[in-house]
């Protein structure tokens, strides 16, 4: 693999800052951003009254802490536009999540939050190793979904030559990464699987491809999936991070020269790390669920966002912004199995670790006695796997590492579902 390290001189001054100099940018940042989700959205007004709050309240950051929560919940309760904080024809872009779980959320930007996230995402695709000119082809879905349309403002951004080719039609997609010749390509981990597959049924070696590096996010991944993917396409996979509540994708990233966890751009997204059930801050470098404030939205600032993501904080490394740990997965997919807590990254960790099986997986709940029950389908990786040695070898590799009884079902290639997008990873029949 390239060493696709970026120049330092082509790094956002702020990125490299002293933590002093950030810090000081988040105050002011902060207080402007209280006070204009105070003015301007009655929610805020009416929350902040409620826990007899005011912004002119925040002396130093740490006041942050005072202020409530806001949560999906209070999202869904304003739908459509009662979040925004701009009269309507200033908002210049409406994105909105699914809605697969319930009404869809919906965000709004102005111009000059579109111009930030291009900033913030072309910081992204930087520190991922791309430079002016390079060839991005863009798999992440155009639509709604933030992930096409903000990897590619900050493709522009960047000043990349963007394949807008959004997710799907998954033949077309290696047959324009041979043809065009990409440096980088944007998709989630699950889809880059599929893509892989494809490669391999249309007789191709992923290995001899252009591809230099892979942007994956929008769902977590493991550091073992990491490894498979970096090995079968001979390229750099690094993870990005965010959520349409904060802004989209682009609000961290981890650097290709170190890859060791995600940089949060904090000069326009302020972390905390909070206990789950208590809602208090945890102690530095514990884990627990992350919270976040927008520093510079104009239409829709998010103040104290429970995302539900659990990780933890790290000091910076390659940048002097802070990082977060890669997301072990949201606590709406933790599943309690018999009273283990159980997250699919975990199964899939045991899965990379099983010789023989393919990297696709779901994971089946069901209830046939009064006790829950997990069932993992996979997929042998060649005709000549023994399925049964494999399933079994599955079954005690989750049962060594995070203590549990399984079934697990080696169906042949091609049975698991697979994903163009983000992927079920869980099917619920209890
Ligand atoms: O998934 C934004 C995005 C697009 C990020 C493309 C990266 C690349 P939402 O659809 O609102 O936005 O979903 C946000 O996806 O709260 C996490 O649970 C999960 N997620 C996003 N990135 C990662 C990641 C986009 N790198 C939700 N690792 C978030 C783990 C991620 N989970």
């Amino acid at each position: 693999m390239k060493d696709l390290t970026p120049a330092p001189n082509t790094l956002d001054p702020i990125e490299i800052a002293s933590r002093d100099e950030i810090e000081a940018l988040q105050l002011d940042r902060m207080k402007w951003s209280l006070a204009h989700a105070y003015e301007n959205v009655p929610h805020y007004k009416a929350a902040f009254d409620a826990a007899g709050i005011h912004p002119d309240d925040l002396i130093s950051l740490s006041d942050l802490a005072k202020f409530p929560f806001t949560t999906k919940q209070d999202l869904r309760a304003n739908y459509p536009f009662g979040m925004f904080a701009v009269p309507r024809d200033q908002v210049k872009r409406i994105h909105a999540s699914s809605g697969t779980t319930g009404q869809p959320t919906v965000v709004g930007y102005t111009e000059n939050d579109l111009s930030h996230w291009g900033q913030v995402v072309a910081r992204s695709l930087r520190a991922a190793g791309m430079t002016p000119g390079d060839l991005l082809h863009n798999a992440y879905g155009y639509g709604l979904f933030t992930g096409g349309l903000g990897i590619h403002l900050g493709a522009d951004a960047l000043e990349l030559t963007t394949i807008p080719i959004s997710g799907g039609m998954t033949p077309r997609q290696v047959r324009l990464i041979e043809d065009f010749k990409p440096k980088g390509i944007t998709v989630t981990p699950s889809y880059a699987l599929s893509i892989l597959d494809e490669f391999t049924a249309q007789g191709l070696d992923p290995r001899a491809s252009s591809l230099e590096v892979g942007i994956f996010g929008a769902e977590p991944w493991t550091n073992a999936m990491r490894r498979e993917i970096e090995q079968a396409f001979d390229m750099h996979a690094v993870d990005i991070y965010g959520l349409s509540e904060v802004i989209g994708p682009g609000v961290s990233m981890e650097c290709v020269e170190t890859k060791d966890g995600l940089h949060i751009w904090e000069d326009h997204f302020f972390p905390e790390i909070i206990d789950p059930n208590t809602g208090e801050p945890v102690a530095e470098g514990e884990m627990g669920e992350l919270v976040f404030t927008s520093l510079t939205k104009e239409a829709f600032p998010i103040i104290r966002y429970r995302t539900r993501d659990l990780t933890r904080l790290l000091p910076g490394t390659a940048r002097t912004m802070r990082r977060m740990e890669k997301v072990t997965g949201r606590s709406d997919d933790m599943i309690i199995l018999r009273g283990v807590n159980v997250f699919p990254t975990q199964i899939e960790e045991c899965l990379m670790a099983t010789h023989g099986l393919a990297p696709h997986f779901q994971i089946e709940l069901s209830k046939p006695d009064r006790m829950d029950q997990m069932r993992v389908l996979c997929e042998a990786n060649d005709q000549n796997t023994d399925r049964a040695h494999a399933a079994q070898a599955l079954a005690a590799q989750i049962k060594q590492t995070i203590g549990i009884t399984v079934t697990v079902d080696v169906a042949d290639a091609g049975q698991v579902a697979r994903s163009q997008g983000k992927a079920v990873r869980i099917v619920d029949r209890r």
